[in-house]
């Protein structure tokens, strides 16, 4: 073959090529050690007039440098688009509307029981907690109501198949654990779930939060008590709240209350916790003198608190997990 012809060929060849490998295996066949240019240079050897050696011989390196120009510059080509196929991959199209994923947020129920706990540990109320899963004596006996009392069918339960535990039907059973461990004075709130065996209705479901509030000292009174919840109400509704006591009963408290408030946005008194001073009996349980010691507690329903505050109509819009709904919260 001529040096021309090979020049052509290898002209032709690089016009091809698609990329970086390719070329790079041209330039080893072409300009490599053992390559064509290289043949061509050995074959000079045979030529023994020495004009005519080095007139091929200049011939043979000029060829060499055109054919390494040209693959540089080829070189130089394929790498350019190999990057700007990079960068279309990587392309973001700032036209595009922004898509912000959506956060999550804390459910409104906890949300809520975070706010009272602010509410009551600005006055001086520490934050306690208790076993959702409860045995009789926590659940009804300390609290004063013995087997076979009537008051137990108020609170009917789920119980577990292993004997002697059930799901707490209120948090009342936390009074009786902090008051065995600690001694008065002493003022705690404690929220939780609950459990009641019940049919379910707008204003009624088998699970619930409460938050039960306790309070140990001396002398204390009805007025103490009603003189915290009604400011807890104020900055709750975060306005003015009227409340009503009515008279009412359970067995761990004496006298009993019942308590109802009427927001200023309705007309109408709403029920919404159980209260009253705590019970010389249950005072005696956890060993504290009610000779010496006084107190009073209270137990709201969180849910129903919540319902007012936002206009709920109904309570099983919370254990639903729809998300139009949690998302307005
Ligand atoms: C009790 O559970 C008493 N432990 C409260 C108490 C505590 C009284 C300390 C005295 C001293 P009661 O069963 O009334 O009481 O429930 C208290 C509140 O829980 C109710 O006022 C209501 O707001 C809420 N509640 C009761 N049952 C349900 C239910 N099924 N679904 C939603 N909320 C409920």
């Amino acid at each position: 073959m001529e040096l021309f012809q090979l020049v052509e060929e290898v002209k032709e060849k690089i016009a091809k090529v698609k990329n970086l490998a390719e070329l790079r295996e041209i330039e080893v066949e072409i300009l490599g050690r053992k390559g064509k240019i290289s043949l061509f240079l050995k074959g000079l050897k045979k030529i023994k007039a020495l004009e005519e050696r080095r007139r091929k011989g200049k011939e043979i390196n000029e060829a060499k440098s055109f054919l390494t120009e040209l693959i540089r510059r080829k070189e130089e080509i394929l790498a350019r688009q190999l990057e700007e196929e990079i960068l279309k991959k990587e392309e973001i199209d700032i036209s595009q509307p922004g898509i912000k994923p959506r956060k999550g947020h804390l459910h409104l129920i906890t949300k809520t029981i975070w706010q009272i706990e602010e509410i009551f540990k600005k006055m001086g109320f520490a934050v306690a907690d208790g076993p959702e899963i409860e045995t009789p004596y926590y659940n009804f006996d300390a609290l004063n109501i013995p087997e076979n009392h009537p008051a137990r069918d108020l609170w009917d339960t789920f119980w577990l198949k292993k004997k002697n535990y059930l799901l707490r039907t209120h948090t009342s059973p936390v009074q009786i654990r902090y008051m065995e461990k600690k001694n008065p004075p002493l003022r705690i709130i404690a929220p939780g779930k609950v459990f009641r065996y019940e049919a379910t209705d707008a204003s009624h479901e088998i699970q619930f939060h409460q938050i039960e509030g306790l309070m140990v000292d001396k002398k204390v009174s009805l007025g103490n008590f009603k003189a915290i919840i009604k400011e807890f109400f104020n900055e709750f509704f975060s306005e003015e709240t009227d409340i009503r006591f009515r008279p009412s009963y359970f067995p761990f408290t004496e006298p009993s209350v019942e308590i109802d408030i009427k927001p200023k946005k309705t007309d109408k008194w709403l029920e919404i916790m159980g209260a009253g001073m705590v019970h010389p009996k249950v005072l005696a349980n956890v060993k504290i003198n009610p000779l010496e010691w006084t107190g009073f507690a209270f137990g709201a329903g969180i849910e129903r608190l919540i319902m007012i505050k936002y206009n709920i109509p109904d309570i099983r819009l919370f254990y639903k997990g729809d998300l139009r709904f949690i998302r307005q919260f």
